[in-house]
């Protein structure tokens, strides 16, 4: 059996629950019998349904899967959360060996899954594609063990790296296809974030379950369509009186003119917020990139060549070419005609 092989279906299948299951991991599962024939696959669909094991396992009968081997990108749970221990069930079903991709980096199961399996006799193997399984769950993996709320930036540019003219133009600067796939990604985070003067100069409306807006000022209050969707969150200066209107307002401290990145991230988590893609302009960007996990930036094949146009990261004069923030690129991806990089802070890896 090529168990890469059926570990990239369960990374596959998991991905089905992206957008659903936050504040939990993306599970997938397939299910061989004794002979190696596929007989069930299932994924987790949404937080507080069924485990990808227990839904791929509870499509079999009785003793089909008994002798069998079952495959899933996460160890199995120990524990009795919102649903029962899915290593009993495997136990119960007469599964023979188990292939994994990682150990779960929830305490409470962390190892104990895999001991409960091996305790009954069962075969394990983990660490399978281990690489593409963390990556798939990058966002739990920081809640799980830094307890902070992941952050992701997206940006579209040009080759000279502009976001907009000076004179703050910045419509389709990519293509029809990247701007798709922009929705997919948007659909991994539990919220987008952006600033008071995206919002004015764009107007965009953002279409999410939820939207941040760092607006110090409360300069947006009036007429914008971001805040027609289904839940907006707007931080803003604490000296200010609390704001009527169809959002959250939350009190915010501001250092250096600038509202508390550190307080607003806090925050995120505590509102149980676990992702959170920012898409904003150059100095929002650059404020945020040194709390930024991972960056999508769209690159468009023109050149604006405008002295003075808008950069993706602005937010600093510098001297030191030291001081520049060193990334690894994870991947180029073509977007006809366009690219897109994604690439992770090296101090992170
Ligand atoms: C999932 N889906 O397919 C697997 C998970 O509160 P509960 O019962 O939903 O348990 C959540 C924990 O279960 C989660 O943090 C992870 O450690 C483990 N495995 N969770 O949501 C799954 N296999
Ligand atoms: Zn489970």
């Amino acid at each position: 059996m090529d168990y890469e092989k059926s570990m990239k279906r369960c990374i596959e299948l998991a991905e089905c629950g992206a957008g659903n299951v936050s504040p939990n991991p993306l599970v997938g599962c397939v299910v061989y019998d004794r002979d190696g024939n596929l007989i069930s696959e299932g994924f987790h669909r949404k937080c507080g349904e069924n485990h990808a094991e227990r839904d791929a396992l509870l499509k079999l009968k009785n003793d089909e899967a008994r002798g069998g081997t079952l495959v899933v990108n996460l160890e199995p749970c120990s524990h009795y959360g919102k649903t029962p221990p899915c290593a009993d069930l495997i136990i119960e079903k007469g599964i023979a060996r188990v292939i994994a991709g990682m150990e779960d980096v929830n305490p409470k199961v962390a190892g104990n899954g895999f001991k409960k399996l091996e305790n009954a006799g069962i075969e394990v193997v983990s660490d399978v594609l281990e690489k593409e399984c963390r990556q798939l769950n990058e966002i739990f993996i920081k809640n799980m063990t830094e307890h902070k709320t992941f952050v992701a930036i997206k940006t579209a540019t040009t080759l000279d790296g502009k976001i907009a003219a000076s004179n703050g133009a910045s419509k389709w600067i990519t293509s029809e296809k990247a701007r798709a796939h922009v929705k997919n990604i948007r659909n991994c985070y539990d919220a987008l974030l952006t600033s008071s003067s995206t919002v004015i100069a764009d107007n965009p409306s953002m279409l999410h379950k939820c939207n941040i807006i760092l607006d110090r000022q409360l300069k947006t209050l009036n007429g914008y369509k971001i805040y027609n969707n289904q839940r907006v969150i707007v931080f803003f200066d604490e000296a200010l009186p609390m704001p009527q209107g169809n959002a959250e307002f939350i009190k915010t401290p501001v250092r250096d003119n600038m509202l508390d990145l550190e307080f607003v991230f806090n925050k995120l988590y505590e509102l149980n917020i676990m992702s959170v893609l920012v898409e904003a302009g150059g100095h929002l960007n650059g404020q945020v990139l040194s709390y930024a996990d991972k960056v999508y930036h769209f690159i468009a094949p023109k050149i604006l060549g405008d002295n003075n146009g808008r950069s993706c990261f602005d937010f600093r004069i510098l001297t030191d070419i030291a001081e520049c923030y060193n990334f690894k690129i994870d991947s180029v991806e073509h977007f006809e005609p366009d690219i897109l990089l994604t690439y992770y802070p090296i101090s992170k890896i």
